[in-house]
């Protein structure tokens, strides 16, 4: 339970983001020069989740990661090619790290050079190539920017004081008595970098990440630069929030929408309209070295349907390789939850989370913008072939399958409602059952 006047303050500042709690399904993609290394550098690092983490987790020195850096060269990278993969998957907006810790950018920069346009061979702008074959297929598109810490910039804090160490090892010519100072670093790079990224490029969103440092004075000057440039332009709470969907009113001006924590799938309805950053694999950024795995469809399937059930969008993320072609274990995934979508889409866009106030145990529950229609999707079909939901809100008028459109034989008493299953599976995956009920469903909160 939440309180009714945070959310009315959530919904009072709830800006032009129909789109966005109407899209679902989000492709995150973690793209730069940790993409070529695979998640090891001379033997080292490869025992860490994140491929991306590299230069932290092998302790490369700068000017030995510049040099990896000037030779990354994604050369057949098509952005048409991955705007089209994702559109037929069924995704419907797109985010990309314009730069990650690394501090190298994926975009044309004045303020500094260590970007791919003015450092590398390839000399092409990714964010300004991708943004553009987006929207001429319709996605949304944004990009993920990490603020606070830079691994470039000495003046960067690090997300935690353990890892402080590591600034010796990557810029060992700093003096003893060096003082990291954020709000210089701030100043000389992130704030100018985020006001190029929202002048120049046509951002409907803008993700940020791991706030170490930053304050509430930090983080407002983001996100004014970002309204002044580009009001309709989403900004994400991790500008001042870690991953956690912590909610605090006074914070609520800064951003639009809540991302939990990285691969965390809610299990619970949440306060603010929320997005789940999820990963086709064990990383964000290409891996095939050391400790990694790959999630199976019917992890993921479920996953994203109960990130939709709790009030959220799934942005599932993958990693492209260092030549610029798509991993292709993550075409795959996205290509069956694409096919499933195609079945079951109705259940998931434009739907709002689960109007009763508990999940049942086969699956969860998602529902109609009015409330009228549930979507019952049974992820563990129980042994007895018979599902039962309590707690239901009318009388029920028809039930049918949405993969197939038969009819299921149901049963109501009071407000228990039991369904029969058919016993060859209807879906793989998840069998929706589309349950229309008579009348105004259960009113649920306006987060959803
Ligand atoms: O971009 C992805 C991650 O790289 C980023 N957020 C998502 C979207 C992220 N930044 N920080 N964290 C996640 C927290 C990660 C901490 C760890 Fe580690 C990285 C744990 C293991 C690898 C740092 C290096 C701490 C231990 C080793």
């Amino acid at each position: 339970r939440f309180d009714d006047n945070l959310q009315q303050t959530a919904d009072s500042i709830a800006r032009q983001d129909q789109w966005f709690r109407d899209a679902k399904f989000g492709a995150f993609i973690h793209f730069g020069v940790y993409s070529t290394l695979e998640g090891e550098y001379e033997g080292r690092g490869s025992q860490h989740r994140y491929s991306e983490w590299i230069q932290v987790s092998a302790k490369i020195p700068a000017d030995e990661y510049h040099q990896v850096a000037s030779r990354f060269n994604p050369a057949e990278f098509d952005a048409d090619e991955w705007a089209t993969t994702f559109a037929n998957a069924g995704i419907r907006y797109v985010v990309i790290t314009s730069k990650h810790h690394d501090g190298f950018a994926l975009f044309k920069s004045l303020v500094s050079e260590y970007n791919i346009v003015d450092y590398t061979a390839f000399k092409r702008d990714i964010i300004k190539e991708l943004s553009e074959a987006c929207h001429r297929r319709g996605l949304k598109f944004g990009v993920y920017y990490s603020q606070a810490q830079d691994w470039d910039e000495p003046d960067a804090p690090y997300i935690a004081p353990r890892l402080e160490g590591t600034r010796k090892f990557i810029h060992p010519d700093l003096p003893a008595d060096f003082k990291p100072d954020m709000d210089r670093y701030i100043a000389k790079k992130s704030l100018p970098q985020v006001e190029e990224l929202v002048k120049h490029y046509e951002l409907d969103l803008i993700w940020f990440d791991t706030p170490s440092g930053m304050t509430m004075e930090r983080a407002k000057q983001f996100s004014d630069t970002v309204r002044k440039h580009r009001p309709d332009c989403l900004i994400n709470s991790r500008l001042i929030h870690g991953g956690k969907d912590k909610v605090d009113a006074t914070f609520l001006s800064l951003y639009d929408y809540s991302s939990i924590g990285d691969k965390e799938v809610p299990t619970r309805k949440l306060p603010l309209y929320v997005e789940s950053p999820d990963s086709v694999s064990s990383s964000f950024g290409y891996k095939t070295k050391g400790k990694c795995y790959y999630h199976t469809e019917e992890e993921l399937i479920e996953r994203f349907v109960h990130t939709v059930c709790a009030g959220g969008n799934y942005l599932l993320n993958n990693g492209p390789m260092g030549n610029g072609r798509l991993d292709p274990e993550a075409i795959r995934l996205y290509g069956v939850i694409g096919e499933w979508l195609n079945v079951n889409g109705e259940s998931i866009y434009a739907a709002k989370r689960n109007p009763l106030p508990s999940r049942p145990e086969w699956g969860d529950i998602s529902a109609s913008k009015d409330g009228t229609t549930l979507y019952l999707h049974v992820l563990d079909a129980p042994p007895s072939g018979t599902i039962t939901l309590n707690e239901v809100p009318g009388i029920i008028e028809s039930a049918v399958f949405l993969a197939t459109g038969e009819k299921a034989q149901f049963s109501q008493s009071d407000d228990v409602l039991r369904i029969t299953l058919p016993k060859a599976n209807v879906d793989e995956y998840d069998t929706v059952v589309k349950v229309q009920l008579s009348g105004q469903a259960a009113s649920d909160t306006p987060a959803s």
